[in-house]
């Protein structure tokens, strides 16, 4: 073995010295120098790289033994195709899905739409800003499921009408269902349809709504409350759903004075108390019945916490249609105007009138139309569709509740008509 070894490193070596020796002769510079000689000095363009003192600009710059493979290397890995593909030729599918830009072109973020309204919404597609026409894609509400499906127009949008969204605030999705890519884009909207109307044209339902001391339902369609007629008291209390918490808005119609009919009266001799819309945040009816059984007669308009009642812990809103100026300045009711007014109480306390605005003409008979919007703190009042109160009301997080009517007399009275309750919840935004 050891033999073998020395015999063939001495023949290694000897073949070694004799190329050298040939590579010495033939390429002292590279091709083209003129110190090459030989036979090899032709083929330096494709085998050698210049190993000399300065480059050979006409035929070695690149480096060509070497370059000729990175070349050919280089043209694959920049090939687009071959980047994605599994094979190096490009001729296989391109497994890159592509990511649509989906927006919604209408209708506007945080829309609110009221009853009967057809929405109609349109979203636009594209693809690297380019429009994407012919893709499959689906709008979807969270409340009410698909709206619609099917694909993109020429210009890249596609638009699904509806006029039976849910009442209440939706998030409204559009995905996109085509094989070749995804994208979604969402929008909130609220929708608003007065929901429960109570138009008291018939018999109260005795599940729904319970009477409490002179109040009843006028045959000709409305709430009376009290009659023209002295030392009255009166509520009618909703026992059935209570108002759910949070945004809400409520509307209805009022008349007081001392005409029998009522409009155009022309009897404006002194009247009294007032009227009042509560909620009462009871867990059960029957605990908002009692309430209103013992509530405040007089200044209390039928809603304030009597002093049998002062203890109690109640979470209530109160709107007051107030037609009487009480100013006892020792602890009792103060108005804070001698004038006519409509005014936000809370919890049951008629002494602090949190939000309030004058309204002279309450007592003319005629029937004034109120509407109440509570988005968050913020509560908005409109007297015959004018905005007499708007302001945020500390510590005001609505509770909902069970609906209340009510009103009073005292030595001086009137008639205190409630008609045409209308609600929509939950369906506005902050
Ligand atoms: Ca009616
Ligand atoms: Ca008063
Ligand atoms: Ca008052």
């Amino acid at each position: 073995m050891q033999l073998s070894l020395h015999t063939h490193r001495d023949t290694l070596c000897a073949l070694t010295a004799v190329l050298m020796a040939f590579l010495t002769a033939a390429c002292a510079g590279g091709a083209g120098d003129a110190r090459c000689t030989g036979p090899r000095c032709a083929d330096a363009v494709t085998n050698f790289r210049d190993v000399g003192p300065a480059p050979d600009a006409a035929t070695d710059a690149a480096g060509d033994l070497i370059g000729d493979s990175i070349d050919g290397l280089d043209a694959d890995v920049t090939d687009a195709d071959d980047a994605h593909d599994a094979a190096p030729d490009g001729d296989e599918p391109d497994t890159t899905s592509i990511d649509y830009q989906v927006s919604f072109v209408s209708p506007a973020a945080r829309t609110v739409f009221g009853a009967a309204d057809n929405v109609q919404f349109v979203v636009q597609l594209s693809d690297g800003g380019v429009d994407a026409e012919g893709v499959a894609l689906r709008i979807e509400s969270s409340r009410d499921g698909v709206l619609g499906s099917g694909n993109s127009a020429t210009d890249g949008t596609f638009t699904v009408s509806t006029s039976s969204l849910s009442n209440g605030q939706h998030t409204i999705t559009a995905i996109v269902t085509d094989d070749r890519g995804s994208g979604t884009a969402t929008l909130a909207i609220g929708v608003c349809r007065w929901g429960a109307a109570f138009p008291f044209d018939t018999d109260l339902d005795a599940a729904t709504w319970t009477s409490v001391g002179n109040a009843y339902r006028d045959e000709r369609g409305w709430l009376e409350m009290t009659g023209d007629a002295q030392s009255r008291k009166g509520a009618i209390v909703n026992i059935g759903e209570p108002v759910a918490p949070g945004d809400v808005r409520m509307r209805f119609r009022i008349s007081t004075g001392h005409c029998t009919d009522p409009g155009s009266c022309s009897n404006f001799s002194e009247g009294a108390d007032g009227f009042a819309y509560s909620i009462l945040a009871f867990e059960t009816a029957a605990e908002a019945v009692t309430y209103m059984e013992d509530a405040l007669n007089g200044g209390g308009l039928g809603y304030a916490r009597s002093s049998a009642q002062q203890s109690l812990a109640v979470e209530t809103f109160h709107v007051e249609f107030d037609t009487y100026f009480n100013n006892d300045q020792n602890g009792g009711i103060a108005d804070p105007t001698s004038t006519n007014h409509i005014a936000v109480t809370l919890n049951g306390d008629a002494r602090n009138h949190v939000l309030w605005s004058e309204a002279a003409n309450l007592e003319d008979n005629n029937w004034h139309d109120i509407e109440i919007e509570i988005v968050g703190s913020r509560v908005v009042i409109r007297y015959d569709g004018v905005v007499v109160i708007d302001d945020v009301s500390p510590g005001l997080e609505f509770k909902g509740g069970f609906i209340a009517f009510s009103g009073t007399t005292g030595y001086f009275s009137n008639h205190h008509r409630f008609d045409a309750l209308e609600i929509a919840e939950s369906c506005l935004f902050q």
